[in-house]
């Protein structure tokens, strides 16, 4: 096998700033992930994961293409997985979490957009996404205005796929996603030459089902007075979960429940009594982004809930398994799908109830809504969020910020007087 630099060499990219951007992600996570002190020892698996997610995952997923698999980008929690497994396809998240290429999409794109689709399309514009030239097909949805209209233009240059996502949580739209989702499954079927039969679909949906249950038995124990794992480090768990490979993944995750249910019997936490506790709800943190939960933890609190697509919303509710043939199963996933709550929807009542009764079983003290800059539909949900909590009489806070360092004082200092109001 191909050392990982003349793997990385092949794929064409700008090395020098590849390598730029390696070591900044490299240091931003010395300091704001490894710097922590009594972390749990099977973190070491999800450090290397995410280290090496540009190196040694890359090497195995040149590998795969080359026994024939082939690669799937995405960039939303809508897409279904089960589906792309089904067909021995692997399916990569692809959203950006650096600040370094954002200014990369600003030469091209309006600056008025929020940094997670300026960081992606950053990466591919300036050639430093080693998972771009491996893509077969990319699939978009229709979720924010941004991302549809950036769909117009990465259809262009490479195989893509849309899916339309509907709207309101009525009958009709639900039925509609049904046929979206079968589409998608053609799509699938078509790109790989690979049938998704009942028997595949049974093995996938089984698989994401024990992911998804294997990360809720995590989070449940953020719910103790003393969480045994800090707000960080279940978040990177949740970035692996998109890059890594699925069993191996699921394997190192057990070894980490097992850990941490053994640190919970023995009190053992990162965190004294007391610690105010802290719902984050909002935007997703990417790989890369490890900002607001560095700054909350680093100021005394712990986060121990997150309602986000890097948190609940990409594990709560199971895919039934009881479906027999292929068509009951392609309904139960589209199902399954259809309940995540995106700030997309309208209503979206469902989402607002839901922040409030997870701020009530994780008893946090305080919930902040993370908002990536002009993500309209964050911020505009946010303020019958803080209507709905304050009537809860839990307090809260809106963030809105973007992926630079420059206001990382500023949202100290708020975050800290927040702290500061909670705790008297
Ligand atoms: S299901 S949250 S992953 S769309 S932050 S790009 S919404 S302007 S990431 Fe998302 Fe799917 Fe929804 Fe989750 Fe647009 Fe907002 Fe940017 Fe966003």
């Amino acid at each position: 096998m191909q050392d990982s630099e003349s793997l990385l060499s092949s794929l064409r990219l700008n090395m020098p700033l590849f390598e730029e951007m390696q070591s900044f992600t490299g240091k931003k996570y010395e300091e704001m992930i490894l710097n922590q002190a009594n972390r749990p020892a099977s973190m070491s698996y999800f450090d290397h994961a995410v280290l090496e997610s540009e190196r040694a995952r890359i090497g195995e997923i040149i590998e795969a293409r080359e026994h024939g698999a082939k690669m799937i980008g995405t960039f939303c929690i809508y897409v279904p997985d089960e589906i792309v497994y089904a067909a021995s396809a692997i399916p990569v998240a692809l959203c950006g979490g650096t600040s370094l290429s954002v200014p990369y999409a600003e030469r091209k794109f309006p600056r008025d957009i929020c940094p997670l689709i300026k960081s992606t399309l950053g990466r591919a514009f300036s050639r430093t996404c080693p998972y771009a030239p491996l893509e077969d097909m990319g699939v978009g949805e229709t979720t924010c205005d941004a991302k549809k209209k950036t769909w117009d233009i990465l259809s262009q240059k490479s195989r893509f796929h849309i899916l339309e996502l509907p709207q309101k949580k009525n009958g009709r739209d639900a039925g509609l996603w049904r046929e979206e989702v079968r589409e998608f499954r053609d799509a699938v079927e078509n790109l790989t030459g690979n049938k998704v039969t009942s028997e595949k679909l049974g093995d996938s949906i089984r698989l994401m089902n024990r992911k998804r249950k294997l990360l809720l038995e995590l989070n449940e124990f953020r719910k103790l007075p003393l969480p045994p794992i800090s707000g960080r480090d279940a978040l990177v768990v949740m970035q692996v979960a998109l890059n890594d490979e699925r069993e191996r993944f699921c394997n190192r995750l057990e070894a980490l429940v097992n850990e941490i249910h053994s640190r919970a019997g023995n009190e053992i936490s990162q965190f004294p009594e007391g610690t105010v506790r802290v719902l984050v709800t909002g935007c997703p943190s990417v790989m890369g982004n490890w900002k607001l939960h560095s700054i909350i933890e680093t100021s005394g609190a712990a986060v121990v809930c997150d309602e986000s697509c890097t948190g609940t919303r990409y594990f709560e509710r199971m895919v039934d398994e009881n479906a027999k043939t292929a068509e009951d199963m392609i309904d139960a996933i589209a199902d399954r799908y259809f309940k995540i709550n995106c700030s997309c929807f309208t209503p979206n009542n469902e989402r607002i109830e839901h922040v409030v009764e997870l701020a009530k079983e994780y008893k946090a003290d305080v919930v902040i809504q993370y908002v990536l800059h002009y993500c309209h539909t964050y911020a505009i949900e946010a303020m019958r969020i803080t209507e709905a909590l304050k009537t809860a009489g839990i307090p809260s806070m809106v963030i809105e910020t973007d992926y630079s360092d420059e206001d990382e004082g500023q949202l100290r200092t708020r975050i800290e007087a927040l702290l500061e109001r909670v705790k008297n």
